[in-house]
């Protein structure tokens, strides 16, 4: 399936991995890239010697494209957006805030630059900034959210900007591809799916939380100082839910989250952790490599397109 978008990063198909801190190491970045789609370390969790670490372990597994995600919000993000250019990197995608700092040295170095957008302002900013295109990510996403439906997001960007735009939030399987499509994309953003990929290092327990969660089982937390966060409903979601409900201090929520992503992802706590995941997680149900994953998608996603 060729669109603007695999031929920009010369990847086999429209597919790229959500770049989750503290889940998107090498490992799942390398076999997403292996399957034929684009896998990204996630910077979020990383100082700069752990990223270039993971740079060169990833490149000894892999001789596809790769990228790295870089997470604005991060107390590194100078170091990391820095040594993605040190190690070679050629695609990077952006989160939780506006990359145009450090557009000029990606682009100086020939990096193509894919922010994440949950607003048509943004988007278009970055259009005009130099991004090679723009991820459109809903609400639905796992983490760091903005307020708009994918399927309202990603057709108000596509008709806003020239470039090309690739879908986020919602999407795990051929459906949700084929859908992106006909809404304009030309490639799909995917987080929670590859979460349970065999190839994953995240905590069983959080595999298995994903695996068994419901429609309806994520919660929205740090709504009222401005952080929203997509989670799995557990005790420490009831918990933050209440003490919000009760006009918490910033520094009290922060107090109960601090550390919890590791938590969950690292050492398996799904009751007290943050276990960050999509809207989709309800239709996860079991853990398969990236490469089975991948073509199980594409396969029916082509069906449904017709190509
Ligand atoms: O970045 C994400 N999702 C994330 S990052 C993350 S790590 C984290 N850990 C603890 C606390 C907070 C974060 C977990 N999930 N997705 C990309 C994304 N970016 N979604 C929404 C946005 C976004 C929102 C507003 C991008 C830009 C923006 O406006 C920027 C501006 O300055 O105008």
């Amino acid at each position: 399936m060729k669109t603007r978008i695999t031929e920009l990063l010369g990847i086999q198909y429209p597919i790229i991995q959500g770049g989750m801190a503290w889940v998107a190491d090498y490992h799942l970045a390398a076999a997403v890239s292996n399957a034929g789609g684009l896998g990204l370390i996630g910077a979020a969790s990383m100082p700069g010697d752990v990223l270039r670490t993971q740079i060169q372990e990833a490149k000894k597994l892999t001789d596809k494209p790769l990228g790295v995600n870089v997470m604005l919000l991060s107390p590194y993000a100078d170091d990391v957006a820095r040594i993605v250019v040190e190690e070679g990197i050629k695609v990077v995608t952006t989160g939780a805030g506006n990359p145009s700092k450090y557009m000029e040295m990606w682009k100086a170095a020939g990096i193509k630059v894919i922010p994440v957008v949950a607003s048509v302002a943004l988007a278009k900013l970055m259009e005009r900034g130099g991004a090679d295109a723009v991820i459109a990510e809903g609400t639905e996403s796992g983490g760091h959210i903005g307020a708009a439906t994918t399927m309202t997001l990603v057709p108000q960007v596509v008709d806003a900007v020239s470039i090309p735009v690739i879908a986020a939030g919602g999407i795990g399987d051929g459906r949700g591809i084929a859908a992106a499509m006909m809404l304009g994309a030309e490639a799909v953003q995917m987080g929670t799916r590859f979460c349970v990929a065999k190839e994953c290092i995240a905590h069983d327990n959080y595999k298995q939380k994903i695996i068994k969660a419901k429609d309806i089982d994520s919660e929205v937390t740090g709504r009222t100082h401005g952080h929203p966060i997509r989670s799995l409903r557990n005790p420490m979601t009831k918990e933050y839910l209440r003490l919000e409900k009760e006009g918490a201090s910033f520094e009290e929520l922060e107090h109960l989250t601090l550390g919890s992503l590791r938590a969950a992802v690292v050492d398996g706590d799904v009751k007290m952790g943050t276990v960050m995941a999509g809207q989709i997680a309800g239709m996860v149900k079991e853990e398969q490599t990236c490469e089975e994953m991948i073509s199980e998608m594409m396969e029916q996603a082509s069906k449904l397109l017709g190509r």
